[in-house]
């Protein structure tokens, strides 16, 4: 069945033991199917992990990421560039929200994050503000695992050990989750909006002058999916202008035709001042993310003597001309292939697929966005997390689908091109799975 030793390789977010009694490998992927080790065709329900809207293998990143890597591997970025990162830097740009003028490369969505935290920070000082430190994010948000944005996000499993290690600074507006009166919503909830004016209430608390910025997911992603109230954004919007406090969106899932625009900014029509992206960027084909800033907030940093560096901050791999060359390639196949408009398309029928379970048994919400979705399960008296993980596996083994689980919400996140045939029979099986299991 799995032909490698598995003992050596310390797998991240995953129950290694577990895992490595029964490995679920993945040996190759064209389209919208991976090969399983075993030999099998498994139809992909998740994008790779929100990544890979465009299926697996494009021919065009291909090609491109094979040209580049035999003209030039690898460019110094500090004080030197190549030419993919300003090209890329230049595609990403114009698709941007009016008003967004440069980008700032990482590797990952939790390395844009903390860029974009120290961006802030730097802003603000460079203004005659630095004491604007604190960090505002809100409770089961995710902005990736590296310290800052462990920090600012609310995930408790990924912040209860490192608990006394979290930045100093940082408090958390409420989670816009709430059964009793959102379970079921199609799209976006009607009852929350005033659930931003907890930001109201920790401006008044520590002075509105003391704090420097505030992140969230337009549409949180990784905690099971919650789509913003409606007018909730707007007024998180409204009230940063109204206190100088910069809003930061984290787009690394919502970014590049998840809700079938550009950004999630485009998709809601609220404009922050930072947008993080990764994933999408180069389809999750060479690991790549970007930082968007407004115009203003590059300025504020463009100050002083000339030779000075601007921002004491980079990474070895920032602007990468690899990863840049499968970028500026993914944002080609976006535009020739007409993704986001597909992504648009395909919405209301996905929408639909998902509340075909509402009123199952098991199922105690449906939450959608775009060609983002979740079902979640009722959890079996304590054992949080098992059914969900149930229906992961026998998905995998016994219906040929790789379907994401976190306790008990089953997400899914399906290719920006799906057809629609293919989508229907996936759904039809995981019914069947879930109607199967005790
Ligand atoms: N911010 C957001 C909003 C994310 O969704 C990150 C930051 C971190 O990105 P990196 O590239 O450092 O992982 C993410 C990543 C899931 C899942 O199952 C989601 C993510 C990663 C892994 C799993 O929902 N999101
Ligand atoms: N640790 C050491 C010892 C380093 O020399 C460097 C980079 O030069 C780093 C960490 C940071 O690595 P990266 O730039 O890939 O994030």
């Amino acid at each position: 069945m799995c032909a490698v030793a598995v003992d050596a390789y310390w797998m991240p977010f995953t129950a290694n033991r577990a895992f490595k009694k029964e490995p679920r490998i993945i040996a190759g992927a064209e389209g919208h199917y991976y090969t399983a080790a075993d030999g099998r065709r498994l139809y992909d329900l998740f994008s790779g992990l929100w990544t890979t809207g465009l299926g697996h293998c494009h021919p065009k990143i291909v090609e491109a990421v094979q040209q580049q890597v035999a003209t030039l591997d690898y460019a110094m970025g500090f004080q030197a560039s190549n030419n993919r990162a300003f090209e890329l830097a230049e595609r990403v740009i114009d698709i941007a929200p009016e008003g967004f003028k440069q980008v700032f490369f990482t590797n990952s969505g939790s390395e844009s994050v903390d860029s974009a935290l120290k961006i802030a920070l730097g802003y603000h000082r460079a203004r005659g503000e630095g004491q604007r430190t604190r960090l505002i994010g809100r409770e089961r948000g995710y902005h990736g695992v590296n310290f800052g944005g462990m920090s600012v996000g609310g995930m408790v499993p990924n912040r209860k050990v490192f608990s006394a290690a979290l930045l100093p600074g940082v408090d958390h507006i409420r989670a816009t989750f709430d059964l009793e009166h959102n379970a079921f919503s199609r799209g976006q909830p009607e009852w929350g909006a005033h659930l931003a004016n907890d930001l109201e209430r920790l401006a008044m608390l520590h002075d509105a002058s003391n704090i420097a910025a505030v992140i969230v997911e337009p549409v949180a992603g990784s905690t099971g999916v919650l789509p913003p109230p409606v007018g909730y954004l707007e007024r998180l919007r409204e009230i940063c202008d109204q206190h100088g406090i910069l809003l930061i969106f984290d787009e690394v899932i919502t970014a590049f035709g998840r809700l079938g625009k550009p950004f999630g900014a485009d998709y809601f029509g609220v404009k922050p001042d930072i947008i993080t992206s990764a994933k999408g960027l180069t389809n999750g084909v060479i690991p790549m993310g970007a930082v968007l800033v407004q115009e203003h907030v590059y300025e504020a940093f463009m100050h002083g003597p000339e030779n000075m560096i601007e921002l004491f901050h980079g990474y070895t791999y920032s602007g990468h001309p690899v990863a840049a060359a499968a970028g500026v390639a993914a944002l080609d196949a976006y535009k020739e292939e007409g993704l986001f408009e597909q992504a648009a398309e395909l919405a209301k029928p996905f929408e639909d697929l998902l509340h075909s379970f509402a009123g199952h048994d098991k199922v105690i919400d449906v939450r959608n966005c775009g060609m983002m979705g979740s079902v979640e399960l009722a959890s079996r008296d304590g054992a949080p997390g098992a059914r969900g993980l149930e229906v992961h596996k026998r998905c995998f083994w016994d219906e040929d689908l790789v379907v994401r689980n976190g306790m008990d919400i089953l997400q899914f996140s399906p290719f920006l091109n799906s057809n629609i045939d293919e989508l229907e029979d996936a759904f039809a099986r995981i019914r069947r799975v879930v109607d199967a299991i005790e």
